[in-house]
This record gives structure tokens, sequence and C-alpha cells, in this order.
């Protein structure tokens, strides 16, 4: 059994103060820090959202738009985003918080300014993988936990393709470990997940 926690962009710019703020982002990071220090895990990974500054996503690239509109982005229904996550800004850092020196592995997502990247796996048109499925498959991984921000775009698009791309292996959603953007969305969201095969989880179940 290698059993991995999987925290999603839990970043400066999905926290209260930052670019693309999710209502109590700042909650998960207690949350994540038990996991951590539970000792129920063997490997700790992390995905950052990790964006040009002309990202494509950011309504300020597109005339005319605003952020939250819906537009395009290389022919594909887009949400216009504040610009967030810029690479290397204060905004794009995990939040100061966090342990990261107990995590094994970043994953970096969004490079790619004419795709977006909710999924921690894989860009939105699932052309062009991040390699952290094979990281995964390579390390044995028979569980993967899976928390962060926000439960409705990033966290579910990981859950799902966790569930498609790593054959074999169990996907639990923590789900007081995670925020969401729009409360409909998350309700949305956990159903599909858990429709997909995620189990849906509670980080007091894990470890202590
Ligand atoms: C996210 C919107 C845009 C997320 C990232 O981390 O859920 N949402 N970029
Ligand atoms: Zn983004």
């Amino acid at each position: 059994m290698t059993k991995a926690l999987l925290l999603i962009d839990i970043q400066n710019g999905f926290c209260p103060g930052g670019n693309l703020p999710v209502a109590d982002g700042d909650e998960v990071v207690p949350v994540a820090n038990r996991l951590i220090a539970s000792g129920a895990y063997d490997l700790i990974v992390a995905s950052q959202d990790w964006h040009p500054s002309n990202h494509g996503s950011f309504a300020s690239q597109h005339r005319g738009k605003q952020p939250f509109d819906m537009g395009e982005l290389s022919g594909q229904p887009q949400v216009m985003w504040p610009d967030h996550c810029i690479q290397d800004s204060v905004d794009a850092e995990f939040h100061p918080d966090l342990a990261t020196d107990r995590i094994d592995f970043v994953q970096r997502k969004g490079e790619n300014p004419k795709v977006d990247s909710y999924s921690a796996f894989r860009d939105n048109d699932q052309a062009a993988l991040t390699g952290l499925a094979e990281w995964l498959m390579a390390k044995g991984v028979t569980s993967l936990d899976v928390m962060g921000l926000a439960t409705d775009y990033c966290v579910k698009f990981s859950a799902l393709d966790a569930i498609d791309m790593l054959p074999g292996v169990t996907v639990r959603l923590i789900a007081d470990g995670c925020r969401g953007i729009d409360p409909t969305g998350v309700e949305e969201a956990i159903e599909s997940m858990r429709q997909a095969g995620v189990e849906i989880t509670d980080s007091s179940r894990i470890g202590f």
C-alpha cells in the first residue's frame, strides 16, 4: 500500500486577499497540515496554478470581457478569470502557513497561455499531460486522497482525472479540506465525483 495526499492549489491567489479568492479558502490549510503531520501518507504532492501574465483564461486578455463572464479560449467555452497565480508572484506562492517542507513533489500547471488546466493531470482539452499520473504510478501509489481549492474547478477536475488516469487506485475526496467558488457548483461537483467513483470522506476519519 502506498498512500498519497494530493493538495490542490493551496495558494495565496485562492485565499482571502488573493486575486481569485475562494470564501474561507485559508481554512483548508490547517486540515492539510494535520493530514501531513498524521503520518497517514507515504507521499505528499501539491499542485500549483502557474500562469504566464498573458494567460488566455484571464478576462484582461479579451476585449470587452469582465472577470466571471463566459468567453472562449481556442474555440472552447472558458470562464474569464481575474488575473491570478501569475508565475513567480506572491499570488502564486503556497499559503505561507502550509507545511511545504513536507511536500515531496510539486506539479505546476496552466503554463500554456492557449488552454486552461484545472486538473493537475492534464489540460482542459485533455491533449497535454502534466506528467503527474506517470509520477504517481512510478511510485506505486495505491490510494490517492485529494483536497484543496477550488472544489468546483481544480479539485473536481483533478479527482475525475485521477479516476480516469490511475487505474486500480482508490481515489478519495477529503471534503472538509476543500472550499469552492460557487455553492451550487460545489454540490454538483461533489455529486459528479461520487458518480465517477470518488469516495467522499472527511479528514476526521484519516490517521487520527
Ligand atoms: C482554479 C479557476 C482558475 C482552481 C484555477 O484552482 O480551482 N480555478 N484557475
Ligand atoms: Zn488558474
